[in-house]
C-alpha cells in the first residue's frame, strides 16, 4: 500500500454514517461479515482489478471496519456515479422472511408516499407501513431496475451538490439523458467508460467468484475526470451471497423465485448498449 494523500470521502448514495476516511489512502466502510467474505475471496479471483483493494478488518471507537482502498485518491477533481445493477434488488431470503414475519416499515411508506401518494394499498395506508420486500419491488418496477437490470442511484459533479432524484428515471430514453448529463456528452469519456465496461464483462464470464455467487444490491461505481480518465469498479457486497455448490445461474435469464438469477450481466449489457448508442449519437 503506497501512502497517498488524504482526501475526503465524498458519499454519494447509500446508508449514512456508513464511512471513515481512513490513513494513507483507505477508505473504512462498518464491517459487516458477507461483505468482507466476498472482498477475501475476490482479491484472489479475476475480478480483483475492478474492486477497490481490500486490507482487512480495523476497529476505531470500537466499532469494526472493512478497511478498502479509497478509489477516490487516484482522482483529482472526480465526477462520481453509482448504479445499481441487476434485476433485483433484495434476496430471496428477505422474501422469505417478510412472508414469515411480516413487519411493516413506517420509514418505507413515508419514502413511498413522498414520490407518489397514490403508491401504498388500502392496507398499507390504514398501517402507515410497507414491508421492505413490497417496497424495494415497488423501487424496481418504478425505476430502470426491472426493465433494464440497472438503474442510476446518484451522481456527483465536482463543486455541485450530489443528484439523487432518480427514482423515476426508468425509460432508456431518460435513463440516456442522465448518463448525457453526467459525462457532459463528453464522447472520451464514454468512450473510456465502454472500454472498461466492456472488458469487465469479458472477465466477469470468467471469473470464478461470479460464477458462483448471486450479486444482488451490488453497484458500480463511475469516476471520472474532465482531462477524460476514467475508472469502473464493482462496490457493495453486503448482499452478494455464494450459492449453494453445483447451483448455477447465467446472470441473464429472468428471475422467478427459486432460480437465484440477478440479471448482472443482462444488465451490463443493457448499459453498454446504452452507451454505445450514446457514443454514435454524438457522433452525428
Ligand atoms: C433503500 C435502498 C437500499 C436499502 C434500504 C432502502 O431505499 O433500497 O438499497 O438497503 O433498506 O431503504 P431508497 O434507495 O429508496 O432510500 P439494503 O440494500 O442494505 O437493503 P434499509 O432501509 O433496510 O437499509
Amino acid at each position: 500500500m503506497t501512502p497517498k494523500t488524504p482526501q475526503q470521502w465524498q458519499q454519494v448514495v447509500g446508508h449514512e454514517g456508513s464511512f471513515q476516511v481512513g490513513d494513507h489512502g483507505t477508505l473504512l466502510k462498518k464491517f459487516c461479515e458477507g461483505e468482507q467474505q466476498c472482498y477475501v475471496k475476490l482479491m484472489a479471483d479475476h475480478l480483483r482489478p475492478f474492486v477497490p483493494a481490500y486490507y482487512g478488518v480495523v476497529q476505531k471507537e470500537n466499532q469494526d471496519y472493512n478497511m478498502m482502498e479509497n478509489l477516490l485518491t487516484n482522482f483529482s477533481s472526480p465526477y462520481i456515479m453509482d448504479c445499481k445493477i441487476g434485476s433485483r434488488t433484495y434476496l430471496e431470503n428477505e422474501l422469505q422472511l417478510a412472508r414469515e414475519r411480516p413487519q411493516p416499515r413506517h420509514d418505507m411508506f413515508e419514502k413511498m408516499v413522498a414520490v407518489d401518494p397514490g403508491a401504498p394499498t388500502a392496507e398499507e395506508q390504514a398501517q402507515k407501513g410497507v414491508l421492505k420486500s413490497r417496497y424495494m419491488q415497488w423501487r424496481e418496477t418504478l425505476s430502470s431496475t426491472t426493465t433494464l437490470g440497472f438503474r442510476i442511484e446518484g451522481f456527483k459533479k465536482p463543486n455541485e451538490d450530489c443528484q439523487t432524484n432518480f427514482k423515476k428515471t426508468k425509460s432508456k430514453e431518460q435513463v440516456m439523458q442522465a448518463l448525457s448529463d453526467f459525462v457532459e456528452s463528453k464522447r472520451q469519456i464514454v468512450w473510456g467508460y465502454l472500454r472498461q465496461l466492456k472488458q469487465l464483462r469479458q472477465v466477469l464470464e470468467t471469473s470464478d467468484f461470479f460464477k458462483t455467487h448471486e450479486v444482488v444490491g451490488s453497484s458500480l461505481l463511475f469516476l471520472h475526470e474532465s482531462s477524460g480518465k476514467t475508472g469502473v469498479w464493482m462496490i457493495d457486497f453486503a448482499k452478494t451471497v455464494a450459492l449453494p455448490p453445483h447451483f448455477s445461474v447465467d446472470h441473464r435469464s429472468p428471475w422467478v423465485e427459486g432460480n437465484r438469477e440477478d440479471g448482472y450481466l443482462w444488465g451490463l449489457d443493457n448499459l453498454i448498449d446504452i452507451l454505445n448508442n450514446m457514443l454514435h449519437s454524438y457522433n452525428t
